[in-house]
């Protein structure tokens, strides 16, 4: 009989099953594997049941089942899970055969797994996919990059089960080569990450600072999630907000105040540093759910440190305040997502990708976690000017800055008056003042370098790229240090 398998997914987890319940749903016949195999059976008398999906038990059996080129996703644990399947899987295949791993691997290792696999003459995707479980089931937004050659091949099934947007373009389409889809998705998850940290940061002024009831946080939301702000995680907020827990009191405020991580975005902090790039808002999300992991800390230290006054914000007018919350939250989203495409355009020059900004920004409308109508403007930004420097000079956002900028320096100044941490919503408006800042005092920086280590400076009237050095104390030589980066 001739295979009928059009790809095998291996991994059934709730990413996996629920991909292959989509690419079912799609026309395509999928291979179920996994490495617990009696998993294979139970999803196949389970969730399933009455699809056209395939249950191999062993590699060699899925391998048999695949049309040619054979297509084999992974959806597994990130790291050495997927080495070890590669290593089990490789053997089976021809060239020309195509692996896939959908995980949330680390883009250097996409890279890696790439060379391995085409110097065996077989072609690698590392793509991303977000969305959860209901992403995975009714649409995720995927993200590709690997072996170019691999793409026609995968397209169409990536491309039929992706998240659509209102025109029916789907949240899909090639990133780049090598690692660049997993570095689109990781940039991804780290904007997650902010996103997330904004709202924590409205809700606790909201909460703390105001006063404010879950559900009257609730309403808020639910007004907010009509206007600019539209977007997923905006939209879940607000059901968090109305769910109640058995006792009819609000879930929300049962749940403890320590945050996990997987560690997406700590590899985009860890990769700025490499490229230089500030992407201060993404850091300070990483670092303020490290702050929340120390609760027995601050359990004691709130004891002895003691903020100014009752921590309550006192307005005069609390639906004006409340519109500013929104603007800060708002600008400080679109100083986050300039420092994302800052990130992923340094990745691109650093690694020689060819990436499409707005074609991203178009991947992320849908689907994923991320998803908002902001995302359209991002599109619309880099569809204007495709070489649009920075996406916070774009006509638009400039606008949009500008009108939210008053309430935005409101909301800190009122923050810190009261003693609420607002690192994500302050980190942004110091980025934004620097940005646009002429002179910062990094000339007094330079001299001080070249005061203590003759690390040398350039000066305001001399072309750039030509270096000095000064004897500032008539004790030092002449001999200055060389200039280079470690
Ligand atoms: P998990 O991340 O929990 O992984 C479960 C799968 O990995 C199972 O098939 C398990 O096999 C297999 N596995 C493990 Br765990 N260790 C293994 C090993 N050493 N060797 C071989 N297989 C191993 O599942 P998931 O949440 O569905 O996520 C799958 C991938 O998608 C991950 O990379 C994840 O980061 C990514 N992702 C997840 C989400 C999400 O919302 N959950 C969203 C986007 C991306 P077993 O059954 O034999 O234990």
């Amino acid at each position: 009989m001739q295979p009928q398998g059009d790809i095998a997914l291996i991994g059934l987890a709730v990413m996996g099953q629920n991909l292959i319940l989509n690419m079912n749903d799609h026309g395509f016949t999928v291979v179920a594997f996994n490495r617990t195999v009696s998993k294979v059976d139970e999803f196949l008398a389970k969730e399933a049941k009455g699809t056209k999906v395939v249950g191999a038990h062993s590699i060699e059996e899925m391998c048999a089942k695949l049309k040619r080129p054979r297509r084999v996703m992974m959806l597994v644990k990130a790291g050495q899970a997927v080495d070890d399947f590669i290593a089990l899987v490789a053997p089976h295949l021809e060239p020309g055969d195509i692996i896939i791993d959908g995980g949330n691997s680390l883009f250097g290792d996409s890279e890696r797994r790439r060379k391995e696999l085409e110097a065996k003459g077989l072609l690698f995707i590392g793509t991303g996919v977000s969305g959860g479980e209901e992403g995975a089931r009714h649409g995720p937004s995927i993200m590709p990059g690997g072996s170019p050659a691999a793409w026609e091949h995968v397209k169409p099934i990536f491309q039929s089960v992706a998240a659509k947007v209102e025109d029916g373009t789907p949240c899909c389409d090639w990133v780049g080569e090598g690692g660049a889809g997993h570095y689109v998705k990781m940039v991804h998850n780290g904007i997650e990450y902010g996103d997330m940290q904004l709202i924590g940061e409205a809700y606790h002024l909201l909460k703390t600072g105001l006063g404010m009831s879950a559900d009257e946080i609730q309403a808020v939301f639910a007004e907010w999630n009509k206007g600019v702000l539209d977007s997923y995680l905006i939209e879940i907020t607000r059901d968090i907000m109305a769910f109640r827990d058995k006792d009819g009191k609000p879930m929300v405020d049962k749940i403890l105040d320590a945050a996990g991580q997987k560690g997406t975005g700590k590899w985009t902090v860890i990769d700025s540093m490499e490229h230089g790039i500030p992407i201060t808002l993404i850091s300070e999300a990483v670092y303020s759910r490290c702050v929340s992991a120390l609760k027995s800390e601050r359990v004691e230290a709130a004891k002895v440190l003691k903020g100014p006054g009752d921590g309550k914000i006192k307005v005069a007018d609390k639906k004006a305040f409340i519109d500013s919350i929104r603007d800060a939250l708002y600008a400080s989203k679109i100083v986050s997502y300039a420092q994302g495409y800052m990130l992923m355009t340094s990745a691109a020059k650093a690694y020689g990708w060819t990436l499409n900004y707005g074609g991203i920004a178009l991947m992320w409308r849908g689907g994923c976690i991320i998803r908002s109508r902001f995302l359209g403007k991002i599109k619309e930004a880099y569809d204007n000017n495709p070489k649009l420097g920075n996406l916070l000079l774009d006509p638009y956002f400039v606008k949009e800055v500008g009108d939210a900028q008053a309430g935005w320096r409101q909301v800190i100044a009122a923050a810190v008056t009261a003693g609420i941490p607002v690192p994500a919503f302050s980190t942004a408006l110091a980025f934004f003042d620097g940005y646009r800042t002429e002179n910062l005092p990094a000339n007094l920086l330079q001299a001080q370098r070249d005061f203590f280590g003759a690390h040398t400076y350039e000066r305001v009237d001399e072309p750039r790229g030509k270096f000095f050095h000064t004897n500032w104390t008539g004790r030092g030589g002449d001999t200055s240090s060389s200039t280079y980066t470690v």
